[in-house]
């Protein structure tokens, strides 16, 4: 008979299910030969969705509303849409996650949210190329310096940013509008850890909202605009990478972004420049390492 191997010989100590036990019933089931660590990961989560059931008490309708909500998050999905992304960064669990994986050192750049827009491979540009394509917005100049923690400057980092355009979207979000790779590229510092680049000013710009996430804020009150920002990679060799953010000063939302995604530290310093093509110069010359 199939599954006879799994047919305990003594009696299962739950055998039956009860709703008091309901998590430790499921539990017991796993078998020995399971995976530690998988054995850990779903035992925890069985206990804490088991206890949440308990405390909610939801009626077959309401689980339904779940298991729809659930299943139009993966439908939204594509290629280049991770609605569960999504789902994750707006309850906090990727700022979570990101922490407990992330703990940096002293004194180097905090590390902030991936977020779902990064497009690996970005073209490589020399200092100074202006990466915005579509000539939108305001005219911005990012210039920095990659450092160490002991302020030592590293030559030979790669600099990879990608941001928004003026109407508030990633290039990847409009394909066939937007020039391909516009507002990506790949920069590397020069002997003294310095790199510059042209763009244009980031300004604030809503998540993905016309999907179930999106309807989720709304049902919530809650507000899908993210604080103005320009993503940072910065790696290299010999040293831990760095993902993280650069905020807008100025940008309303700074103190609410919809996936809490703001630091302190992240928050740059804008200085107009007189020079006539640097209408706007961000100084970001926190040490990255
Ligand atoms: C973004 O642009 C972003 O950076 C994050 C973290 C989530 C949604 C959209
Ligand atoms: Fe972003």
């Amino acid at each position: 008979m199939s599954g006879e191997g799994h047919v305990k010989a003594k009696a299962p100590q739950y055998p039956y299910f009860t709703e008091e036990a309901s998590a430790e019933v499921v539990n017991a089931r796993m078998g020995q030969e399971a995976d530690p660590r998988l054995r850990e990961v779903m035992g925890t989560i069985v206990k804490h969705l088991h206890a949440a059931v308990k405390e909610i008490e939801p009626t077959h309708e309401e689980w339904l509303t779940a298991i729809k909500f659930l299943t139009a998050v993966g439908q939204m999905c594509t290629d280049w849409r991770q609605e569960y992304i999504l789902l994750s960064d707006v309850l906090g669990v990727s700022m979570l996650v990101d922490s407990i994986n992330h703990r940096r050192p002293s004194g180097a750049t905090e590390n902030t949210i991936l977020g779902p827009f990064y497009v690996p491979e970005a073209p490589r540009y020399d200092h100074g190329t202006n990466i915005c394509l579509d000539g939108k917005g305001e005219p911005l100049v990012v210039t920095g310096r990659v450092l160490d923690t002991d302020g030592k400057p590293i030559a030979g980092a790669l600099v990879d940013v990608w941001q928004t355009n003026d109407d508030g979207f990633y290039d990847v979000q409009q394909k066939g509008v937007q020039p391909d790779w516009n507002l990506r590229g790949v920069f590397t510092t020069n002997e003294a850890g310095e790199y510059w680049y042209r763009s244009s000013k980031p300004r604030f710009y809503p998540i993905p909202d016309d999907g179930p996430v999106g309807k989720l804020l709304g049902a919530l009150g809650r507000h899908p605009n993210r604080a103005a920002h320009i993503h940072f990679i910065v790696s290299a060799e010999g040293y831990d990478p760095v993902i993280t953010h650069i905020f807008s000063p100025d940008c309303e939302y700074l103190d609410q972004d919809a996936v809490f995604g703001v630091k302190d530290s992240l928050i740059a310093k804008f200085e107009r420049v007189t020079d006539a093509d640097r209408a706007q110069a961000l100084e970001f010359d926190e040490p990255f390492w």
